[in-house]
């Protein structure tokens, strides 16, 4: 641990503490991974489900297809029950979505992007005859875990019952039979392994409110270096720079790089975004002034023109901020 950096040292807690809410969860590898130096990392548009990030509670159920049903019920004029053939024969929209978890650590690995199909959240709710008064909109899992968001989020038309992923049916892994996806918020609410869809007139709290995190769940503004890998050392003095920037539903207007510790911003180059609610990928070519050892930080601007702060916060109870560092040596 001595040898740690202050900020590295963050990393390994707010990932401690994001664990500590779930015993036996699937990230074994996330503590390994924080603490080593980082290996540079080719990041794909669209993480192949493989390698898709998993966290879920406990282990994933098992659903047999024949059993299951999707409810909708609550306040809603003609409640609905959905078998898994009746779902898939609906009209299908298909949308590019990254899910990060609110407990993922500046620059930390659980965050992915999926192309996901299925079908869409609000008509589901236009054809049950929603109340538009209510409040809430619940998701009830068949694993006991449940979230809700606000039913004008629910009906912004935006949101999925996915039950596709990358081209195939969810994997058990990422919820099959059926998970709702929303964009610009924390994992937590795209439930997976959904029976229940229940409208109601009052503030639901879900397993992970319960707990003291947060319910509205925007994503904060994030952004990532990937190539250099931090603390390594790499020959010459031009290297193209490379990482990604999220800031969910609200996007992202500007990506700058500093080798000053801050004083001075450069603008890196913005990929477009293969859909609103997807990651966005920066280069910046890298002219070196001359060998020796740097410090790199990335910063974004969101889509409303603000920053991302350097103030460096726990993952609980709302997310993680501060800015990603990394060290490289550069040798001739
Ligand atoms: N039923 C159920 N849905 C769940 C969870 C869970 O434990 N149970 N975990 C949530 C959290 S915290 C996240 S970040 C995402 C992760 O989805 P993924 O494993 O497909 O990446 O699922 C969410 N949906
Ligand atoms: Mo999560």
């Amino acid at each position: 641990m001595s040898s740690l950096t202050r900020r590295s040292f963050l990393k390994a807690t707010s990932a401690l503490a994001f664990l500590a809410a779930w015993p036996g969860s699937a990230c074994s590898g996330l503590l390994d991974r924080i603490l080593r130096p980082q290996q540079a990392r080719g990041t794909p548009s669209i993480t192949p489900n493989e390698e898709f990030y998993v966290t879920s509670y406990r282990s994933p159920p098992t659903i047999r297809i024949g059993e299951w049903a999707l409810l909708v019920t609550g306040l809603v004029e003609r409640p609905i029950t959905l078998t898994y053939d009746q779902l898939l024969e609906k009209p299908t929209v298909s949308s590019i979505v990254t899910l990060e978890c609110v407990g993922n650590t500046v620059a930390g690995e659980f965050i992915s992007t999926a192309k996901w199909e299925g079908i869409s959240l609000g008509a589901l709710l236009d054809e049950a005859g929603a109340n538009g008064s209510a409040y809430d909109v619940v998701f009830k899992a068949a694993d006991g875990f449940s979230d809700s968001i606000r039913f004008q989020r629910a009906m912004a038309g935006d949101v999925l019952i996915a039950h596709r992923m990358n081209g195939v049916p969810l994997p058990q892994g990422h919820g099959f039979p059926a998970r709702v996806v929303v964009p610009g918020h924390y994992g937590m609410k795209s439930v997976q392994w959904l029976t229940e869809i229940e409208v109601v007139n009052y503030d639901y709290k879900g397993y992970y409110q319960q707990r003291g995190w947060t319910d509205d769940a925007s994503v904060k503004t994030m952004s990532r270096i990937d190539l250099p890998g931090h603390g390594t050392t790499i020959p010459g003095l031009h290297h193209r720079v490379q990482g990604l920037a999220f800031a969910g539903t609200r996007g992202i207007r500007l990506v700058e790089i500093s080798i000053d510790n801050g004083e001075h911003w450069t603008a890196a180059t913005l990929e477009p975004p293969s859909s609103p609610y997807a990651w966005n990928f920066w280069s910046y070519d890298w002219a070196v002034p001359a060998p020796g050892r740097y410090t790199m930080l990335v910063r974004a601007t969101d889509g409303t023109g603000m920053v991302q702060t350097s103030l460096e916060q726990d993952s609980a109870p709302d997310g993680a901020t501060g800015l990603h560092e990394i060290t490289v040596t550069i040798s001739v």
